[in-house]
């Protein structure tokens, strides 16, 4: 019984000092022929995304907030699935490398974000991306703020 009640108080202080860590959820994004579904999702900082059915394909960002860490191996293959964790507030940008000319590119969205951000994640897009690499700009036309 002792036990219990210790990891009980444990896990009530991880809970307290850490609510992103115990509350973080796990979403998926499954690429499916030249497509992410879904190609924009909504997560809190703390979340994790899975990549499903990474054979052909991988999930490499390409436009992240300042101060993030960069996911995805450029020029390999993860695959069956990979997960990763933004670890920064913020709109990401990432694209399927080889399928980058078919438009396979997603957004993770990661915390609140308001229209003044999507407006400069997309100032940002055109400054810095190249080639292709701009279909993610049609993808941040279509992000939705949430404040
Ligand atoms: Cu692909």
């Amino acid at each position: 019984m002792k036990l219990i009640n210790i990891l009980g108080k444990i896990m009530l202080v991880s809970a307290v000092l850490f609510p992103n860590l115990v509350n973080a959820a796990d979403h998926a994004v499954n690429a499916q022929a030249r497509e992410f579904k879904a190609a924009i999702i909504y997560i809190q900082l703390g979340d994790s995304v899975k990549f499903n059915n990474m054979t052909s394909h991988n999930a490499v960002s390409y436009l992240i907030p300042e101060g993030g860490t960069q996911f995805g191996n450029k020029g390999k293959f993860p695959g069956g699935s990979f997960t990763a964790q933004p670890n920064k507030e913020g709109i990401w940008g990432y694209v399927c490398e080889p399928h980058i000319g078919f438009g396979m590119v997603g957004i993770i969205v990661v915390g609140d974000i308001s229209a003044d951000d999507v407006a400069a994640a997309k100032k940002k897009a055109i400054e810095t991306l190249k080639g292709p690499f701009k279909r993610l700009i049609g993808k941040i036309n279509k992000i939705k703020p949430t404040i």
